[in-house]
């Protein structure tokens, strides 16, 4: 049997996903409420194809509970915060799991931990908690870092078809852990040492974020000088070796936008186009801000109330608002006393988390004059002739309107 260790993004899906190939589980979440939405027989976030799978995995006998439970594998999928400060790791979450685990846990039993964390977090934040409690690792207990891949919006896909990475001190159980996971995943499967896979999981998420800040300094070079970046970038594109990506509002979710600062903080002075693309990415929900002004002006709205948000997600379609660049353009304003008046409107956000939140397209359109595109989610895609007659400022390159205006 295989308990897994916190419900959320990444580990409710694992769950799922094992559960219904076959592989006995229980899901243990040390939140109440959680725990009993999903013993309701509800999931607890929106991503395609995760109901589908729950009542699979459901059917294949799967259980929640707040109880950790006695049995030999562990999977460790709770959340790995940051320090705003130091930008280190803060393990205290896995820490707690482990501390659990070594509670109940028979003699050789193993710990995967499947958390995002920084190259040597296991070695300084783990490892000594483990042997503080009297085991021997690699007898008592054998660690396992095994990173996830998965793409909020796509994750069901991902989880079955994407290549993973397992660190472990030694190969047998490294191996071992790689037959669990080929229960479910048709990717390929690499077996290594643990510091090698918290470092490639850290190294692939700052590839993307160095590349989009790559997009994202174009947008603003270009803007300088009146030229369309995107058809710049889709020009270029046509080069067998270039794929520039997409210039957006800004960086975020909790992986891109954080992961490369591990590196910063880890190696001062040597992650140097890591820390300038973290700068780049933080820097454009200012940048669309001065956009806002200045397109505000050139069309003489005044009232910053006709102005409307569209989207407070971090990305299109999922109802996930972590480090979301619109929230972070709201705090900048209200530093300017003007964020609690411009209208806001996401379809995924059912619960008002912001001022003057609405929860209708319609009446939203109804109440501004000028819209800018935040979040490019399937629902406004659909509905781009609404958009008529308003001033839209569109900055994921959605809508073909005329007189648009872009990054
Ligand atoms: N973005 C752009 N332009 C682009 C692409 C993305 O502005 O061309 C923005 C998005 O709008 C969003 C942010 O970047 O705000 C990140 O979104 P994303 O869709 O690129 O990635 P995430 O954060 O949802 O998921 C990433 C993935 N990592 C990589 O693609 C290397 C995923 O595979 C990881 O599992 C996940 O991080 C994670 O948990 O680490």
């Amino acid at each position: 049997m295989i308990n897994v260790i916190g419900l959320g993004y990444i580990g409710l899906p694992t769950a799922l996903m094992m559960a219904s190939h076959g592989v006995k589980v229980v899901g243990t979440d040390y939140n109440k409420e959680l725990v009993g939405t999903l013993n309701d027989g509800k999931t607890t976030f929106k991503e395609d194809g995760l109901d589908e799978l729950f009542d699979d995995a459901v059917k294949s006998g799967i259980k929640f509970t707040t109880e950790y439970q006695v049995t030999d594998t562990y999977i460790v999928s709770v959340p790995t915060p940051y320090d705003e400060v130091s930008k280190k790791v803060d393990g205290k979450y896995v820490q707690a799991a482990v501390k659990e685990i070594m509670k109940i846990c028979p003699k050789g039993a193993i710990v995967v931990i499947e958390s995002t964390v920084s190259p040597g977090t296991i070695d300084k934040q783990v490892r000594p908690i483990v042997e503080e409690n009297g085991f021997v690792i690699g007898k008592d207990l054998h660690l396992v870092h095994a990173p996830e891949r998965i793409i909020p919006g796509n994750m069901v896909y991902e989880l079955l078809h994407n290549n993973r990475t397992i660190g472990a001190d030694e190969k047998e159980i490294g191996e071992k852990i790689k037959k669990l996971y080929m229960s479910f995943c048709q990717g390929e499967i690499e077996v290594t040492d643990i510091r090698t896979a918290e470092m490639t999981k850290v190294v692939e998420n700052t590839f993307r974020d160095i590349n989009i800040a790559y997009a994202n300094e174009l947008a603003k070079i270009c803007r300088s000088d009146n030229m369309d970046v995107y058809e710049i970038i889709r020009i270029a594109n046509k080069h067998p070796r270039v794929n520039i990506l997409t210039p957006g509002p800004g960086v975020g979710g909790h992986c891109i936008s954080v992961d490369p600062w591990f590196l910063v903080g880890d190696y001062p002075g040597l992650a140097n186009i890591i820390l300038a693309a973290r700068k780049i990415n933080d820097s454009m929900p200012e940048f669309v801000l001065e956009r806002i002004v200045n397109i505000m002006k050139e069309n003489n709205i005044k009232d910053v109330s006709r102005v409307g948000f569209y989207g407070l997600t971090y990305k299109e379609n999922v109802d996930d608002m972590r480090e979301s660049p619109t929230l972070q353009m709201l705090d900048s304003m209200e530093k300017h006393l003007c964020g609690n008046m411009v209208k806001v409107y996401d379809p995924f956000i059912e619960k008002d988390v912001v001022e003057n939140q609405m929860h209708d397209l319609d009446e939203f359109l109804n109440a501004i004059d000028m819209v800018v595109l935040l979040v490019g989610h399937d629902e406004i895609k659909n509905n781009m002739d609404k958009l008529k007659g308003k001033v839209i400022f569109d900055t994921r390159k959605i809508c073909n309107i005329e007189g648009t205006y872009r990054l």
